[in-house]
């Protein structure tokens, strides 16, 4: 198979959660260019038409369900109705993910398991439903959306950080459990990327000026700017493809330099 050859997804169905918009979207454009058959899930009907029409506006006739991935019961029969409707899930992109930046002596309890909930329980959920498909495939891709918080910690994201640090250990499981069965598991950890999700932290100030944490990021990234959406698909195909079929269990941080770097001087 010639190299290039080895990052086709031709004949592949993949499943991104979601993936109506921002990195999930994506990912799922990237992967639909390589070859795929795209499936994504929001958790609300006018989401997924959102999705749909944003889909074939780039070509892609994308299969879109309503689905909360939290939801085991939901999840399950998604799995199956996709099965019956598309086909086996060859590659699972665990995307669909929520954030509370709350300080935590002022978080409930609740929005805290909420967090871990979508971002660390869902994983596991939608995983669980996949993995058998893919047993009997004899072969498969979870590419698990971890996070900075996977390594760092910050002020107000508790239980983002320990979702996300949680969903890195998963991952590792998941390769450990299952790798015998030429199922790969990885994470790609995105730095900070411009998406609805960091929308508050680049908001341009009353007074015209940058956002303190936007120049922050800045300082904190080498490449010295925010990731774009775009500069995760490489990666994604690369842990999608056969040309990853020996790495397993790996987090692929897509940073821009940020967890090598300590952060330029103050000037
Ligand atoms: P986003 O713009 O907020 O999109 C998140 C997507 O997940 C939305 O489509 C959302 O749908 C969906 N979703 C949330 N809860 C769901 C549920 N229970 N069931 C089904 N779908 C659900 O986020 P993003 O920036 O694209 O981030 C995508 C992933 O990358 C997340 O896991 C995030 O933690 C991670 N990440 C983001 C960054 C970044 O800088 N942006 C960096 C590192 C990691 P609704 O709109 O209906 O809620
Ligand atoms: C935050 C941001 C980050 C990014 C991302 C970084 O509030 O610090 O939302 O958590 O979303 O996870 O990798």
């Amino acid at each position: 198979m010639g190299i290039l050859n080895s990052f086709s997804l031709e004949g592949k169905v993949a499943l991104v959660t979601g993936a109506s918009y921002g990195i999930g979207f994506a990912i799922a454009t990237a992967y639909a260019e390589a070859g795929a058959t795209i499936v994504f899930n929001d958790i609300k009907q006018e989401l997924v038409d959102k999705g749909l029409a944003a889909y074939k506006e780039k070509g892609i006739d994308a299969h879109g369900y309503v689905c909360d991935v939290t939801d085991e019961t939901a999840v399950n029969e998604l799995v199956k109705k996709i099965e019956e409707e598309v086909g086996t899930i060859d590659i699972l992109v665990n995307n669909a993910g929520i954030i509370k930046r709350i300080p935590m002596l002022e978080m409930s309890a609740d929005a805290f398991r909420q967090v871990i909930d979508v971002d660390l329980n869902a994983p596991f959920i939608v995983s669980k439903a996949v993995i058998p498909g893919m047993i009997k495939k004899g072969h498969g891709k979870i590419i698990n959306i971890c996070s900075m918080m996977s390594e760092l910690g910050r002020e107000t994201v508790s239980a983002y950080a320990a979702a996300k640090g949680g969903l890195k250990m998963l991952t590792r499981n998941i390769a450990s459990e299952y790798g015998e069965y030429n199922i790969q598991c990885n994470g790609i950890g995105p730095g900070y990327i411009a998406t609805p999700q960091t929308a508050p932290l680049r908001e341009i100030q009353p007074d015209g000026s940058r956002h303190p944490f936007d120049q922050f990021i800045i300082a904190k990234t080498p490449a010295a700017r925010w990731g774009d959406t775009s500069d995760l698909q490489g990666p994604a195909v690369f842990l999608a493809s056969d040309a990853s079929n020996f790495v397993n269990g790996h987090v692929l941080y897509v940073d821009g330099g940020i967890l090598a770097y300590i952060g330029k001087q103050p000037q």
